[in-house]
Formats: structure tokens, C-alpha cells, sequence
């Protein structure tokens, strides 16, 4: 049985939302961050070596890492679902947008987040150089948005469940106003009406204030 072990507000409800997408069978469990450190707990950070959320098991298999995780489970259990392939004329803007993701898009907001925390002067330069990458990591999903309904092309594909958990609960870590991008909020409206995305937050999260606009 695939086990997803979600950990509260966190990058695991991506898989969450995956396994809701998909209507396959999965067990949830929840794990609530320690109060003092609002890291994951020890029961959490004992699942994997990396210790960090997601983590999946399925059998033997113990597998973290978002991308690692999403691409198990299209390939495993999606049927063909979710990852255009070689052949559709999205295949490489799905790529392309995956990989942005965590690779660009997460990973300047990780590190604005942390970056924050140091209460650096404002004229610091590298807080300047990296507040700019992040504003334009953030122009470019929303000039996305305007010319496609979804981040591949016009349906929902894994690239978007990658890609909005940095467009919405991350921003209980990193604050940032979406007002500037008008289009990255419609966008985040045809998310929030989807049914998979809400059952999945309401499973994963219950109660948590969904910051979509
Ligand atoms: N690149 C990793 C990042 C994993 C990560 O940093 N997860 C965070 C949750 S958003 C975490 O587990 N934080 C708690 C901790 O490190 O104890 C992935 O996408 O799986």
C-alpha cells in the first residue's frame, strides 16, 4: 500500500493533492512540525535519511524528495495521467516547468526565507541581488499564466502540482504579495476550484487558511 507521510504545511501536500488528482488508494498519515522548532518531528525525520518532507512508502520502498516522489507515482500508478510525453506538443514546457519548481522558484524563496531571518541592512547587496531573482522567478510564472491555463499548457499536469505549494502555503514562511501578479491569482482560483485540490487540503491540512490570492 503507497503510504504518503505528509507533514503539516509543508511540501508533501503536493503529493497529497497527486494522490486525490489520480482517485488511487493511499493511506495518509499526518505528522504535526515540533511546536518549539517547527522543523518535522523525530517520528518524521526517522522515515529517511534527508529527514525533510515528502516522504513516501509503498512496500519496501522509502522515497523523498518532491520530484523523485511525483514522478513514482505518475509512472507507477498514473496511467499515462498528469506527464504529457515525448510526443505532445507540451512535452517540453511540462518538463521545462517541473523542474522550475523546486529548482528555481523554491529554492529562491528557501532561501529569501532564510535570508530574512539574518535582519540583514536593506542595502545589503546580496539580499538585493536575491529578493531580484525571486521577483523575476515570480514575473515568470505570471507571464506564464497570462498566455496558458495551466503551467505546461491547457491542463492540469504534475509541473502545476510542483509548482503551488511555493505560490501559496510557503508563503506562511516567506510572505509575498501576489497582488502585482494578477494572472498568477486566476490561475491559483482554477486551482482552488478543482475538488482533488480541495479534498486534498482538507485531508492534509484541515482547517489551515489556503492562501490563494
Ligand atoms: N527539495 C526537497 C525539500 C524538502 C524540504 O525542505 N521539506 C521541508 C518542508 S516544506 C521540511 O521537511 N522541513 C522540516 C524539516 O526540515 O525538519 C523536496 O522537495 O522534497
Amino acid at each position: 500500500m503507497l503510504t504518503v507521510h505528509h507533514l503539516g504545511k509543508s511540501q508533501s501536500e503536493r503529493i497529497v493533492w497527486l494522490c486525490e488528482e489520480l482517485e488511487i488508494p493511499y493511506e495518509l498519515k499526518c505528522y504535526a512540525r515540533d511546536a518549539r522548532t517547527i522543523l518535522a518531528p523525530a517520528e518524521y525525520k526517522a522515515l529517511h535519511p534527508i529527514g525533510a518532507a515528502p516522504v513516501i512508502t509503498d512496500g519496501e520502498l522509502v522515497l523523498a524528495e518532491s520530484g523523485a516522489v511525483v514522478d513514482y507515482i505518475i509512472a507507477r500508478y498514473g496511467q499515462g495521467r498528469l506527464r504529457p510525453g515525448p510526443g505532445d506538443p507540451d512535452f517540453a514546457s511540462y518538463l521545462y516547468w517541473f523542474h522550475f519548481a523546486n529548482g528555481t522558484l523554491q529554492a529562491a524563496m528557501g532561501r529569501m526565507m532564510i535570508l530574512n531571518r539574518l535582519n540583514l541592512p536593506e542595502d545589503n547587496a546580496l539580499l538585493a541581488a536575491m529578493r531580484a531573482r525571486l521577483d523575476r522567478a515570480f514575473a515568470h510564472v505570471e507571464a506564464r499564466c497570462s498566455e496558458a491555463d495551466y503551467l505546461a499548457g491547457g491542463a492540469l499536469t504534475a509541473a502545476d502540482i510542483m509548482t503551488v505549494f511555493s505560490l501559496t502555503t510557503m508563503r506562511y514562511f516567506l510572505p509575498y504579495d501576489l497582488a502585482p501578479y494578477p494572472n498568477v491569482r486566476a490561475y491559483l482560483s482554477r486551482i482552488a476550484a478543482r475538488p482533488a485540490y480541495q479534498r486534498a487540503m482538507a485531508k492534509g491540512d484541515p482547517g489551515m487558511e489556503l492562501l490563494l490570492s
